[in-house]
């Protein structure tokens, strides 16, 4: 195997479950991470994040040996970069996890080494951390900086899971490999190939990083369709799912879901990174972004008008994860209303989330009360629904006849 030992830089949702599933095919991997809390918990075997299944996966690699975390980096002969590329203020991508992760790294390279970064990254962020691994290591030669006698592999992998399938579909997605040369994609396609079950399929290292940003910018234009609709309908007075479902009838239309707006750490972020390098060009990707970015406004406006028929209503929040079926509070539109709402102290706030056993810290200096939904319906005069949880679903309808109902996922308004 060219690949004995490899190390994975940054053990979050992404990199934990991408050394996990390397250490099941029997290869020697090392996760560093900056998080004393998260190695000390994987070198339990035990999991800091919530992913189905991969509290298995870990303690299998652990016990059998082949998974360990560290914080400081060990020599390897493949290194896997898997940490955040957030967005700085005025939304211009922060390099600097990146940049981290090349200093951590630099020490311990060795002549040979294929270096990949799988952090969703602006383009041309491979060709900066080359150059940053070159400006540390000046003895190896890197690809793209004038050697001939090139001796270190450098690729972008990006990362395409989705959360709530993390393990399957890193296994059975195809892999965009972009190289910052042909043997480097040729290496990189390599130690894919050891796990992954979809196409490896080559390509430069721009074009790789603007792939997987077009992807989320793709979903995110769509999604905001959907949403400005929902909007124009409400204008017009339409039900907006039994337009869409009529729609969707016709064989080359395929309207996305309206909902609360765009959550969790991808969508709501990645179309910045193609608007910060191209801004005067991606008008449709932008705007894209700032529909779907006011629609909380949209959701709280709607139930500060209901509110304003009450005394001191009760308002119960249904749902506050950023999308259906987890419990990942992250970029959640969900939270930022019901959040919003209990700041505008126009009533008392229930939340319910069946997926969380406490509110998170960040709501503590509210007076929202987690309840269950049987409590939640029992008391409120406001119900707004925010995430279509299954628990959420076949809801009696009869509940809403003496209250008002603002359902942001259709949920109530249009079950199939
Ligand atoms: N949403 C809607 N309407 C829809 C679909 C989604 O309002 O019709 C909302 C969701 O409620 C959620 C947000 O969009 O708030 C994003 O959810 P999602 O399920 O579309 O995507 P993520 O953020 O969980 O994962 C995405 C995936 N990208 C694509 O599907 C193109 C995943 O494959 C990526 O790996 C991931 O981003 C990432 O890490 O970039």
């Amino acid at each position: 195997m060219a690949f004995k030992k490899v190390s994975v830089i940054g053990l979050g949702y992404i990199g934990l479950p991408t050394a996990a599933v390397i250490a099941s095919r029997g290869v020697e991997v090392l996760g560093i991470d900056v998080s004393e809390k998260a190695v000390e918990t994987i070198n339990q075997g035990k999991v800091h994040i919530v992913e189905p299944d991969l509290d298995m996966v870990v303690q299998a690699a652990v016990t059998m040996g082949k998974l360990r975390a560290s914080l400081s980096p060990e020599p390897a002969d493949a290194f896997m970069i898997a940490v955040p590329t957030p967005f700085k203020e005025g939304k211009e991508p922060d390099l600097s996890y990146i940049q981290k992760a090349a200093q951590a790294i630099a020490p311990v390279l060795e002549k040979g080494n294929l270096i990949i970064l799988e952090s969703t990254s602006p383009v041309g962020a491979t060709e900066k951390l080359t150059g940053w691994l070159q400006e540390l290591r000046p003895d190896l030669h890197f690809p793209g900086h004038g050697a001939q006698d090139v001796d270190m592999f450098v690729a972008h992998c990006p990362e395409r899971v989705l959360p709530g399938r993390v393990l399957e579909e890193l296994v059975s997605n195809d892999r965009i490999i972009g190289g910052m040369s042909t043997a480097c994609s040729e290496k990189a396609v390599e130690l894919y190939k050891m796990f992954v079950r979809g196409d490896c399929i080559a390509t430069s290292a721009r074009t790789a990083e603007m792939a997987k940003l077009t992807e989320n910018s793709f979903r995110d234009v769509n999604i905001a369709f959907a949403n400005e609709l929902s909007i124009i309908c409400d204008e017009l007075k339409i039900n907006v799912w039994e337009l869409i479902a009529l729609a969707n009838r016709h064989p080359r239309v395929n309207i996305l879901t309206p909902g609360p707006g765009v959550g969790g750490h991808c969508i709501a972020v990645d179309p910045w990174f193609i608007v910060d390098s191209a801004p005067e060009s991606a008008r449709m990707i932008r705007t894209a972004r700032e529909v779907n970015d006011g629609k909380p406004q949209f959701v709280i406006d709607k139930v500060a008008k209901a509110a304003d028929e009450f005394k001191r209503p009760v308002i119960a929040c249904l749902g506050l994860a950023f999308k259906p079926d987890i419990d990942d509070l992250r970029e959640s539109p969900a939270l930022d209303i019901t959040q919003r709402l209990a700041n505008l102290k126009i009533g008392r706030i229930l939340a319910v989330e069946p997926n969380i056993n406490q509110l998170p810290d960040k709501l503590s200096d509210t007076d929202i009360e987690l309840v269950d939904l049987d409590t939640a319906l029992g008391q409120a005069n406001i119900v707004v629904v925010l995430v279509n949880h299954l628990q959420f679903k076949g809801l009696d309808k009869s509940h809403f006849n003496t209250k008002v109902l603002i359902d942001s996922t259709g949920l109530v308004t249009w079950s199939t």
